[in-house]
């Protein structure tokens, strides 16, 4: 098949929430359905090594939580199916926004005895700014939820979306009956109890006015998010999961078109391969040790050993060395298609938000979300022998954007700054598990990060309490104590223009 034909068949979503709602869980069930893993329930780690679930880091395991976006694959209906899980902790969004950049569609999860908390909230939002398809899978209908209708109502009114059921809950927890499929108007039953016929037509009520007061089925409102398919089921319980599935796979988009720096549309279709790096990361396989950048095709197609040209330094790489993520293994490839999230062997080459290009078109993506960082800590190694890896796990770590690393402007001092304490505890557990490096940490508490133009930055400005360093691009930052003193320099250097991150 030509690309342009098979780039058709491609999906590629994100699934996003507040955390704990259930996404690895249901990436999970998703990969099951798909053949991709054998079975399910590993995603609590229970002390198996297997890479079957998305939460494949031993700190997840540990932990029962996602600390990074893991990519996985699967073919289903005739359809490939790119999934990226994200983690739901707000420690790691960064992460989370970077890979909402490289998808099509959004499925969001919300714990339906919870309704919408405040980091499903805040994601929402920038998904919602990006105007792109967004499903909503009301999850844990095997434990008591709340009321559907208040459930519905309270996506619309804090969102700000509107509404389409695509099912209805029949009871919830205990007395789960099922669920109602409102396009094919037939009951799903979840297991095989005999039909408790109230709680049946309190269900049927409720649907009646639903479709009497509901929002009309409308595609073009889905595919530009304004209305949001809503399906209820259960991950744990691998309940409606099908039902989701089939449904998600007619109405979500294939691979579209992006914009370039130079407001140029990068269509999937065009001839020239472009992509760009949305997440690396390092250690996946801890028999090899090695790194990985992630790069979502935009157009054309990937060929083993294909030239291609790295936008930011003109830099020539051949791409020899490139994976894709069924779930229980890598597989080497030969080909790919926009859509698609490849793995390419990294040895230092790339950065997060990198394009790449085949042919002579210079092509670059625009640039990718960073945090500008809150916490401080100063950061040596336990072991002062073990300066090696101590480096190297800095380095690599960094590169992965696990914390930012800031240097004192004459280079012998490490800060690391994070948005949250998480990421310090991610960093440590890791340089220590994958790096065998102890590290000490000297908290310095918060400050307020400012970039500068380099000529306008001079050692003289740095004090204890504006403190110069170079980030690890070695461009200058001031980290401020706290406002007043910012508010002091911004006064004494009015000229000096102090540059924000997100
Ligand atoms: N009862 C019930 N529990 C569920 C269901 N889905 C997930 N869980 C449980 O909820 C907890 C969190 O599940 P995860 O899938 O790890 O949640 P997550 O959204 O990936 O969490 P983060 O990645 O850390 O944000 C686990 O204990 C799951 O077993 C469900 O349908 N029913
Ligand atoms: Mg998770």
């Amino acid at each position: 098949m030509n690309f342009k034909e098979e780039l058709k068949n491609r999906r590629t979503f994100a699934i996003i929430s507040h955390p704990d709602a259930g996404k690895t869980t249901l990436t999970e069930q998703l990969l099951f359905r798909g053949g991709a893993i054998r079975e399910t329930g590993t995603v609590k780690g229970r002390g198996s090594n297997k890479m079957a679930s998305s939460d494949w880091m031993a700190i997840e395991q540990q932990r029962g939580i996602s600390v990074t976006s893991s990519v996985l694959q699967f073919d289903y209906d005739g359809k490939r199916i790119n999934i990226l899980d994200t983690p739901g902790h707000e420690d790691f969004s960064e992460d989370t926004y970077r890979t909402l950049m490289a998808v099509d569609s959004v499925v969001m999860v919300v714990d339906s005895a919870k309704g919408i908390e405040p980091q499903t909230k805040k994601l929402f939002e920038i998904v919602s700014q990006r105007g792109i398809p967004i499903f909503t899978f009301f999850n844990k209908l095997d434990r008591d939820g709340r009321s559907p209708l208040d459930l519905v109502d309270e996506l619309e009114s804090i969102l700000g979306i509107q509404a389409y059921p695509m099912n209805w809950p029949v009871g919830s927890g205990q007395i789960l009956q099922g669920i109602y499929d409102l396009r094919e108007n037939h009951l799903i039953k979840f297991g095989d109890k005999q039909l408790d016929q109230s709680i049946y037509d309190e269900a049927l009520e409720e649907i009646t006015l639903l479709q009497d007061a509901g929002n009309e089925f409308d595609k073009e409102a889905i595919a530009k998010g304004k209305l949001t398919p809503v399906f209820f089921g259960s991950a744990l319980a691998g309940f409606g999961i099908d039902q989701f599935l089939d449904n998600y796979l007619k109405l979500a988009p294939s691979p579209k078109a992006i914009t370039d720096k130079n407001d140029q549309e990068i269509l999937p279709e065009d001839d020239q391969f472009t992509g760009f790096v949305f997440k690396i990361q390092a250690n996946m396989d801890p028999k090899h040790r090695d790194r990985i950048a992630f790069v979502r095709i935009v157009s054309g197609e990937f060929k083993h050993g294909m030239d291609v040209t790295l936008s930011r330094n003109a830099k020539k790489i051949k791409l020899s060395n490139v994976t894709q993520f069924m779930a229980e293994e890598r597989e080497n490839i030969n080909s790919a298609v926009p859509g698609d999230i490849i793995g390419v062997y990294d040895t230092g080459n790339f950065q997060i938000g990198d394009t790449i290009y085949a042919g002579k078109k210079k092509v670059e993506f625009p640039d990718l979300p960073t945090f500008t960082p809150e916490l401080f800590n100063r950061v040596i190694p336990k072991d002062v022998l073990k300066q090696k890896s101590f480096h190297k796990g800095i380095e690599q770590l960094v590169q992965e954007g696990t914390v930012q690393l800031f240097k004192s402007w004459r280079g012998n001092e490490y800060i690391i700054g994070a948005v949250g304490q998480l990421q310090f505890e991610v960093f440590s557990f890791r340089m220590e598990n994958e790096y065998n490096s102890t590290t000490i940490f000297e908290p310095i508490g918060r400050k307020i990060a400012r970039w500068l133009n380099p000529e306008q930055a001079d050692e003289k400005m740095s004090s204890t309490r504006t403190m110069l360093m170079k980030d690890r691009y070695d461009q200058p930052v001031i980290l401020f104590e706290n406002q007043y003193a910012l508010n002091w320099f911004a006064d004494k250097y009015p000229d000096v223009e102090l540059i924000e991150k997100l």
